[in-house]
């Protein structure tokens, strides 16, 4: 539910990348968080593991320009992929505007893909929200890896409402900020219609 700040003439709206572990929704926040310019971004906060694997999420809030002299803020989260830290993804949910679903391309990670997909609709619905709806973006990540699926049989077993998707290789930037403005771009959408 995107928060508007009549007096400080803001709108805030909260992006969540979501999906298995070690897919690499991090990866996706810190290339953002690295080519974006300083005065269009605050501070990148990670609460993570030793060996950097999501603690409990990631935080990135960016301003991406005016709507009717709003200034809008992306908050952007990132979820634990991890399966036993589902009460903190059930959690970081709350109030989401948009939903971005990292894959891992590797034909191993076909099941904890799928895992991870459920979880979001489970988590969703028990939010209140209806997944038809909510403004979604799939990401094919890792093509680079040389046991990476097709994207096309990858697009059989995970697109569920013909959603868009962009396939990705997040630790060279290839394909994030298309992932980010379209997610963005249907979140604004929303709102226009609120
Ligand atoms: N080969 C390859 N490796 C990648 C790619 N994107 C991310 N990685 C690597 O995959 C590993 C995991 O990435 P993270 O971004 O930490 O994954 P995550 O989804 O945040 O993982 P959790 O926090 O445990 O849920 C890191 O070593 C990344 O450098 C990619 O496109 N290709
Ligand atoms: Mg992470």
């Amino acid at each position: 539910m995107s928060f508007i700040n009549f007096a400080a003439r803001e709108i805030n709206c909260k992006i969540v990348y979501y999906g298995p572990g070690l897919g690499g929704k991090t990866t996706n926040l810190q290339h953002v968080y690295d080519k974006t310019a300083d005065q269009q971004k605050g501070k990148m906060i990670s609460l993570a593991t030793e060996t950097d694997r999501t603690l409990f999420f990631d935080f990135l809030p960016l301003d991406l320009g005016t709507v009717r002299g709003f200034k809008t803020r992306f908050h952007l989260y990132t979820v634990p992929g991890q399966v036993f830290y589902d009460a903190s993804r059930k959690l970081i949910l709350r109030g989401v505007d948009g939903v971005v679903f990292v894959a891992d391309s590797q034909q191993e990670r076909i099941d904890a893909n799928l895992e991870a997909l459920d979880n979001l609709r489970q988590n969703l619905t028990a939010h209140g929200y209806d997944f038809g709806r909510i403004p979604y973006v799939l990401q094919l990540n890792k093509r680079d890896l040389p046991n990476a699926l097709p994207a096309d049989s990858l697009k059989k077993e995970l697109v569920r409402k013909s959603e868009p998707v962009y396939e990705a290789i997040a630790f060279q930037g290839t394909g994030v900020f298309e992932t980010l403005k379209e997610i963005a771009r249907q979140v604004l959408v929303e709102l226009k219609k609120s």
